[in-house]
């Protein structure tokens, strides 16, 4: 333990001081057959041994000024917490009792008063030592306690400390995470209050529906290989590649260690403040694991004449001291003559393969020449004062509740203390009086910097986000790659240089991801009791697409999905189109059917005198013809692509042009009855002279009437609409009509059939009229031909779909067209044409020309 007084005329302050000198004690096997002991310590700490030299030079630069504290001499009284809780708690103890025994009795009349603690280093340390200066309100600050716990103020209520809290770490290396996409991250955090509440802290800021822990493994307190190795295996077996340590250099190396063995590579490591900049991690030897290294470090200090304070160091200079004899052994790996300090040894079993107590200590003495300025350690690297200037800060802190204090009196107003507004005098204070000044006045300056401790003692610094690269001689550098400030919740600023980061990856930028994302045409599917951000790739359902592998979303209606489920393309529509050789041939058939039509008015025209063709009234031939074109050229509109106005004019041109055909066959087939009947009766013989010609053509047009109302009530009531089938298949949409009104459909047809059946029976009567030509069979013939056709159609059409159905109708229109044409028309070419001798009246059958006079 350090006592140092520093000499003085007036009163003597004592700050009192707790470091790990030590790294761990000596653990003893049976301690029930002797005396307790306090327990040795081993490991020598050259960076809190750094600390405590900078807490003495903090001392000492007050006392120089006379701006603070004058007159007032501090001195200082530090202990060794060899970084364990049993050794901090006794140091605790000893502070109180002022002795160095642990009975705690408050405050020791002998020696000088104690004013504040400075430290405990780690967390856990703080934590125990707070909760017994606590309990009688002795202020203590503390330089690198980051836990979250030291905020709470119940169970804390006299910790400061010049470190921020790690909850603005841990928003920090979220905010990392997040910039670089990571999804899917491991721990490692010590098994401390730091580690534990860290890592705590940084996935309730890190985890959501996107990013996920891989593992969370700690790293134990105590040194046991098994633990470390499982540790180790998880470390090999993931296929994290960013790893989040939480833990202090001290916990982390024996890890280190062993990964280091076992050849892991391109692992990206995100460094907590503790471990970030330590001489003990950044060993050019872990580079290849380590190398890449992202971590954050609190706000960087100079510290003026500390360099020089740390080479004044020489073990000669004051036998007692201890600390330099073991500093310089381990420095410079020799004894020291005559002195028992023991240095180098390792007393835990198994961690570098040595089973037993291992002492390393060199046979070659000291000879005390040996130069420090020689000396590459951490212990004289003031590059990186990150915590060392903290612990400047704390010293000054104290310094300056010390100051305030003092000058209540000197002031002469008033001052805070119940009762009667008093001050404490700087010479005789209560503890929980200074902790007035270190609770509510803690605003000063340092060396040119603001330092504002809040009423939680907590500060905010800015952090350094800091990479670890190697520089030309093989060694490690921390480059400055970014910052992380936060001056309160959610007021932060985050900024990273992307391109001056080195990655310890052969693929530059380190991905970090559970499964590699779906490819597109696929969703993630749940996996059973695996981390959401672990998941099967499934393929989307049919008509169901996705574009970066994400979420399946439906097509649009008439948008079907391709082969890979990746992108939606227009259905295929199908319809009768002009331009395929189905639709052509029937083109072609109808325009054939049109030229025989014509052909066979032509032959009508030119032989219009002749008898045939004047027989049974010549303009109802004409009239046939026509709508033979018309029913013919109707098929036309079936082909193509189907519209409203197509669909609504196709059905009702092809009845109305059937009816106009039906119509004026059955004009002359009436006739023919009625010439059959004047056979048998000389009613029957009057009826037939007065049945006038004009009367075939008023049964035409009442037919063609009678049909135009039905098929304007179809339109205007029920039209047929041009209709996107999608039912029948999902891979293409079939353009068909809807049809509207089935029933209208049906009545426009049906009479159409009514009219066939007329002709037909009165044809079929009349059949067998003793005419050399004899109309009425022909007729009878066609209508034959036009039932057969239609008869089938019903069924053929019925069982087809899409665009066969179309021209299935189309058949069956071109078929009864024919048919009709060559029923009634060519037998009477034949005969105008090849036979003109038996084209007479009294082939013909005189009688039937009486409108031709
Ligand atoms: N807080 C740690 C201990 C620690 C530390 C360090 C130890 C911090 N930074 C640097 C050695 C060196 C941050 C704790 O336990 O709270």
């Amino acid at each position: 333990n350090l006592r140092g007084y520093v000499e003085a005329e007036d009163a003597i302050h004592v700050i009192g001081g707790m470091f790990p000198i030590h790294f761990r004690t000596i653990l003893e096997e049976d301690p029930t057959s002797t005396p307790p002991m306090s327990p040795l310590c081993e490991g020598f700490n050259f960076r809190g041994y750094r600390w405590v030299k900078a807490m003495i030079h903090a001392i000492n630069d007050i006392n120089k000024r006379d701006d603070i504290l004058p007159n007032i001499t501090l001195g200082y009284q530090i202990y060794d917490t060899c970084y364990t809780m049993s050794k901090t708690v006794e140091n605790s103890l000893a502070f109180l009792t002022g002795q160095n025994e642990t009975t705690p009795v408050f405050r020791c009349s002998s020696g000088a008063p104690l004013a504040a603690v400075v430290g405990a280093g780690g967390s856990t340390l703080s934590i125990a030592s707070s909760r017994i200066l606590g309990l009688y309100y002795f202020p203590q600050i503390g330089y690198a306690s980051s836990s979250l716990l030291l905020s709470d103020k119940y169970q804390f209520p006299t910790y400061l400390r010049t470190i921020p809290s790690d909850q603005v770490q841990s928003e920090g290396m979220a905010d990392l995470v997040h910039h670089f996409g990571w999804k899917w991250i491991g721990t490692i955090a010590a098994d401390d209050d730091y580690g534990k509440y860290g890592v705590k802290a940084f996935k309730e800021k890190v985890e959501n529906a996107y990013t996920c822990i891989a593992f969370s493994e700690t790293i134990p307190k105590i040194y046991s290989r098994a633990k470390i190795l499982t540790v180790v295996e998880t470390v090999k077996l993931t296929n994290a590649t960013v790893i989040v340590v939480y833990s202090s250099d001290i916990d982390f190396h024996p890890l280190m260690e062993e990964l280091i063995i076992s050849n892991i590579s391109a692992k990206t490591w995100i460094a907590s403040e503790a471990w970030i900049t330590s001489a003990l991690i950044a060993r050019p030897e872990y580079f290849p694991l380590l190398g890449g290294t992202i971590g954050f470090a609190i706000k960087r200090g100079e510290i003026p004449g500390l360099k020089e304070f740390l080479l004044d160091l020489h073990p000669s200079k004051n036998p007692d001291d201890d600390l330099a004899i073991e500093f310089w052994q381990t420095a410079f790996n020799c004894t020291w003559p005559n002195s028992n300090v023991p240095y180098n040894t390792d007393n835990r079993k198994n961690v570098t393969g040595h089973e037993n107590i291992t002492d390393f200590s060199s046979d070659q003495l000291c000879t005390g020449e040996e130069n420090l300025e020689d000396l590459n350690n951490t212990y004289l690297d003031v590059s990186q004062l990150r915590i060392t200037y903290n612990v400047y800060k704390a010293v000054f802190a104290v310094a300056n509740a010390l100051e305030l204090l003092r000058l209540c009196k000197e002031s002469g107003e008033a001052g805070p203390f119940e009762p009667g507004n008093t001050c404490a005098g700087i010479d005789d204070f209560e503890p929980w009086q200074l902790m007035y000044y270190m609770k509510n006045c803690m605003k000063f300056t340092v060396l040119d910097e603001f330092v504002h401790i809040d009423e939680k003692g907590d500060v905010y610094t800015p952090y350094d986000i800091l990479n670890w690269q190697r520089n030309e001689t093989g060694e490690i550098n921390f480059v400055k790659v970014g910052i992380f400030n936060m001056t309160g919740e959610g007021n932060k600023e985050f900024r990273v240089i992307n391109e001056s980061i080195f990655w310890n990856n052969p693929s530059e930028h380190p991905r970090s991801t559970c499964n590699d994302n779906c490819q597109p045409g696929y969703r993630k599917g749940i996996l059973q009791g695996k981390p959401s951000c672990c998941y099967d790739c499934i393929q989307c359902a049919e008509g169901q697409i996705s574009t970066n592998g994400g979420k399946c979303t439906a097509c649009p209606e008439d948008h079907w999905s391709n082969e890979q489920r990746s992108k939606c393309v227009l259905k295929e529509v199908e319809f009768l189109a002009y331009g395929e050789a189905l639709g052509m041939t029937l083109i072609a058939l109808s325009i054939f059917g049109v030229f025989v039509v014509l052909a066979v008015t032509g032959v009508y025209i030119k032989h219009r005198a002749t008898p045939l063709v004047r027989a049974n009234d010549r303009d109802l031939s004409f009239l046939i013809q026509y709508s033979l074109i018309v029913t013919l050229l109707t098929s036309i509109l079936f082909i193509g692509k189907p519209e409203d106005w197509s669909c609504q004019s196709r059905q009702v041109t092809l009845a109305l042009g059937f009816s106009l055909c039906l119509s004026c066959v059955l004009g002359k087939t009436v006739m023919l009855f009625l010439t059959h009947l004047a056979k048998n009766s000389k009613v029957a013989e009057k009826a037939r002279m007065s049945f006038k010609p004009i009367f075939q053509k008023i049964i035409v047009l009442l037919s063609v009437l009678t049909e135009v109302g039905i098929c304007t009530a179809y339109l205007i009531l029920e039209p047929p609409r041009m209709y996107k089938n999608t039912q029948f298949t999902t891979l293409k949409i079939i353009f068909e009509c809807d049809e509207g009104s089935i029933v209208y459909l049906c009545v426009m047809f049906g009479f159409d059939v009514f009219l066939a059946i007329l002709c037909f029976l009165t044809a079929i009567v009349s059949r067998k009229l003793p005419n050399n030509f004899n109309e009425a069979k022909f007729v009878t013939f066609g209508m034959l031909v036009f039932f057969i056709v239609w008869i089938s159609f019903v069924p053929a059409y019925l069982s087809t779909r899409g665009k066969f159905k179309v021209a299935v109708e189309i058949f069956a229109i071109l078929a009864s067209s024919f048919g009709l044409l060559g029923c009634i028309f060519v037998p009477k070419c034949y005969i105008i044409l090849l036979k003109p001798a038996r084209n007479t009246e009294e082939i013909v059958g005189g009688r039937a020309t009486t409108n031709d006079k």
